[in-house]
């Protein structure tokens, strides 16, 4: 790192000068982190409560990770799927057995394996299915998030994420979330392909559904032959206290999308799991990318993979999620409208009218060293690494309180 004398300030006026503005980030300028913490440019420590946005879920720079990158990285990175790799096919194995799938379809961004979910709902719908070509349909919900590419924002109901981005792909249908009634009469549509929906809505604001969603949809998708496609992106790799959102009612999707802490914050992957009548319909030529599989991204995600399971982070999850939540209640300030969340998927609404914004809070818990960013307007995400103990959890909890009473 070239050492200069350049302030936080500094680093902020750089990147605004040489960069898109398609991001407003807390006035925070990082240059270390190791588990639950990060250091600024001045050497400041701040617990980081966001874990870029659930990608770190193992904690920043672990060793373990850390180790099969650079190990691997010395050995062989990427030769592309145009030839076999040890790494890949082993990988293959290994995911596929760790969630009880029959095949995994490697990608790189979690938009980019909503992309292939959605690719591969429509080739099943076609080919298996027996719809009528270019008919295919994909049932989302309202307030959903699952990336920005022009084809997943056209099935958003955001107006922030689509505007100006227009024309728009068809073949998207908008129902409530948690909402079982509106699901079946979406159903009746005979072109129904598939049902995507995040297990909980992340961006949304951390919205829990009702007990038994989730079971009822999937069996209402399996009664009309259409794909249950969990999008668990966010919600997977133990963030709600389960590996897997949809464990909590043993409901088993008919493709599962991750990414994010698929690789523990070290390196891009993502990919979708699914059964051979679904992910066979896939020949070869028909889908690829230079990056996905590649050997580096198979080793990071079995090293990152390990540690949930080795270090039980979904248990200490549900186990500290109950501890904040019980602690936040006990907080009873006029500012502090809702707490909801499961495990360490978290969100707190701030009441606007007391006085002071989410924004506002936000920069107080910055100044008193913990870091957490709003969603849309007033909701406050809190989501730390899953390796956060009680003693921090609680310490994050009273910076809050004093960020509401300051
Ligand atoms: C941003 C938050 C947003 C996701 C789910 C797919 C993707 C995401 C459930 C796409 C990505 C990130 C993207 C980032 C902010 C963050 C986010 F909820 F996690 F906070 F936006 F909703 N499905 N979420 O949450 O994965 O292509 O980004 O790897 O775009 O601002 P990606």
């Amino acid at each position: 790192m070239i050492a200069t004398n350049k302030t936080s300030a500094d680093w902020i006026a750089v990147e605004q000068a040489h960069t898109a503005h398609n991001y407003h980030p807390l006035p925070v300028v990082l240059e270390k982190a190791s588990g639950i913490y990060a250091w600024d440019v001045e050497g400041k420590k701040y617990i980081d409560c966001l874990a870029a946005y659930s990608a770190v879920n193992q904690g920043h720079c672990h060793p373990k990770i850390t180790e099969a990158l650079i190990k691997q990285a010395q050995q062989l990175s990427l030769t592309s799927r145009a030839f076999y790799s040890r790494a890949f096919a082993a990988f293959t194995e290994y995911i596929t057995d760790y969630f009880g799938f029959d095949r995994f379809l490697p990608a790189n961004t979690g938009v980019e394996a909503v992309e292939a979910a959605m690719k591969l709902c429509r080739k099943w719908a076609y080919q298996v299915k027996g719809l009528a070509e270019n008919k295919a349909k994909i049932i989302v919900c309202r307030n959903n998030f699952h990336g920005r590419t022009i084809t997943v924002i056209s099935a958003s109901s955001d107006e922030t994420a689509r505007a100006e981005f227009g024309p728009f792909t068809p073949g998207f249908v908008q129902i409530p979330f948690n909402d079982v009634q509106a699901l079946e009469l979406a159903l009746q549509d005979p072109d129904i392909a598939g049902f995507l929906v995040e297990p909980i809505q992340g961006e949304a604001g951390v919205i829990v559904p009702a007990e038994g969603y989730l079971k009822a949809c999937a069996a209402l998708c399996q009664k009309h032959n259409v794909l249950f496609i969990a999008d668990e992106i966010q919600t997977g790799l133990g963030r709600t206290g389960r590996m897997l959102a949809c464990d909590y009612e043993n409901v088993k999707p008919d493709l599962l999308i991750l990414g994010k802490a698929l690789s523990g914050g070290m390196y891009p992957v993502s990919g979708v799991l699914g059964s051979d009548e679904v992910m066979l319909c896939f020949k070869p030529g028909e889908h690829g990318s230079t990056y996905g599989g590649n050997p580096l991204a198979c080793v990071v995600s079995t090293a990152a993979l390990e540690v949930i399971r080795k270090e039980d982070l979904s248990g200490n999850s549900e186990r500290m999620g109950l501890v904040f939540r019980d602690a936040l209640q006990k907080i009873n300030h006029v500012s502090l409208r809702t707490i909801r969340g499961k495990g360490l998927m978290n969100a707190i609404e701030i009441e606007p009218s007391a006085g002071k914004s989410a924004w506002d809070v936000c920069l107080r818990m910055m100044e008193l060293g913990v870091l957490a960013k709003p969603t849309h307007n007033d909701t406050i995400r809190l989501s730390p690494p899953l390796i956060i103990k009680e003693a921090e959890i609680l310490q994050v909890v009273d910076v809050i309180k004093a960020s509401l009473e300051a």
